[in-house]
């Protein structure tokens, strides 16, 4: 009856990201990375989801500024738009009119459920609750299964939202007959969660009001020196990871994705040597690594009119997509007044 996923080979690949923000190295390690090492094996599309920051950006010229700096920041950071097409989600109407369908076969239960959900939500009363942020994984939802999606690379934030996309759209085909791929998660264990600097329980995010809580892809040396400086440490001045020493564990991780070293590895290369000189070796190790991007971001940054242009090309693949299958979807539920059956 359901349409899972058979094919090893071809198999469509979509993730998104919301312009709400300069991208983090969590953004960078937990997603943008993942699909810029596997984008040659898979027919991919991927989103800048520009509808879903509207709760968190309310300003225009900053919106337009943040996309297309997104935009800039993921070819910088090696995403290729001839295997890779890169496309804004507004561009493409028909993520909004799956998700209005969707709706009618997403229950009040599931939304309120949402881990995401109650988290920007919490303390808040419902008055300054934006009805945008309990509908969000609906519009997730038909992002991702509007391009008959396999699998979506994302960091482990993500996976509850994935978790319901399957059961809206098996519902769906339950309901009206197969149409849509049921996709799976694609959540790697090493950087899948990189927390804030600040608040090591606290995921890091973009849109994250201290700037110390974060490492932007594009923060010069200085800046990446002073926040790494201030990022808050455990008690002892050991440098080993464990869940009680979770700030000193997230800044071990960071450097051993960067280091291509194991957690273990990282413990016995500061074996002794205290949190001065680990804080010393991360901020070299950032700084080298993000270098190569940045110096590829100033190039896209100087040329606006090319991160455009790859855009559009993005823009013209997706929509080929999404008006059949929204073509489908219609003739299906039957909405519309052609006589299609
Ligand atoms: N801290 C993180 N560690 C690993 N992966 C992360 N991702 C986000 N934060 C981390 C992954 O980045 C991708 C894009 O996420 P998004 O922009 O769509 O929304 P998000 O998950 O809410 O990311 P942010 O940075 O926290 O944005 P804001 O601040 O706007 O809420 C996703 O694959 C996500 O898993």
């Amino acid at each position: 009856m359901f349409m899972e996923p058979t094919s090893t080979s071809n198999k469509r690949v979509f993730s998104g990201m919301q312009p709400s923000g300069v991208a983090t190295i969590g953004n960078y390690l937990g997603a943008i990375r993942n699909w810029v090492a596997q984008q040659d094996q898979y027919d991919n599309l991927f989103c800048i989801v520009d509808l879903h920051a509207m709760g968190t950006l309310t300003d225009p010229d900053e919106m337009r500024e943040n996309i297309h700096s997104l935009a800039a920041t993921m070819f910088a950071a090696g995403l290729n738009p001839e295997i890779a097409p890169l496309f804004v989600q507004s561009d493409v109407p028909q993520h909004a009119e799956l998700a209005w369908t969707l709706s009618n076969v997403t229950q009040f239960g599931e939304l309120s459920r949402m881990t995401q959900f109650k988290d920007k939500s919490a303390g808040k009363d419902d008055a300054a609750i934006n009805s945008a942020i309990f509908f969000y994984p609906v519009l997730m939802a038909a992002d991702i299964i509007l391009y008959d999606t396999d699998l979506v690379p994302v960091g482990d934030d993500q996976r509850q939202h994935v978790e319901l996309t399957r059961d809206i759209a098996t519902r769906f085909n339950t309901r009206y007959g197969d149409t849509f791929v049921i996709p799976k998660a694609d959540i790697k264990e090493v950087g899948a969660r990189i927390m804030s600097l600040q608040e090591p329980t606290k995921k890091m995010s973009k849109s994250d009001a201290n700037a110390n809580a974060y490492i932007a892809l594009s923060d010069d040396p200085d800046v990446i020196k002073r926040k790494i400086k201030r990022a808050v440490t455990d008690s002892d001045a050991r440098v080993s990871a464990s869940p009680e020493k979770p700030a000193v564990t997230n800044l071990m991780q960071i450097y051993g994705i960067l280091a291509d070293l194991s957690l273990d590895q990282v413990e016995e290369h500061f074996s002794g040597k205290g949190y001065g000189p680990f804080k010393a070796e991360l901020t070299d190790l950032l700084i080298e690594s993000l270098a190569p991007i940045q110096a590829k971001l100033a190039e896209y940054k100087a040329n606006p009119e090319e991160v455009a242009r790859l855009l559009e090309i993005g823009r013209t693949r997706a929509a080929i997509l999404a008006e059949a299958k929204m073509a489908d979807v219609n003739r299906k539920t039957g909405v519309g007044g052609k006589l299609h059956r």
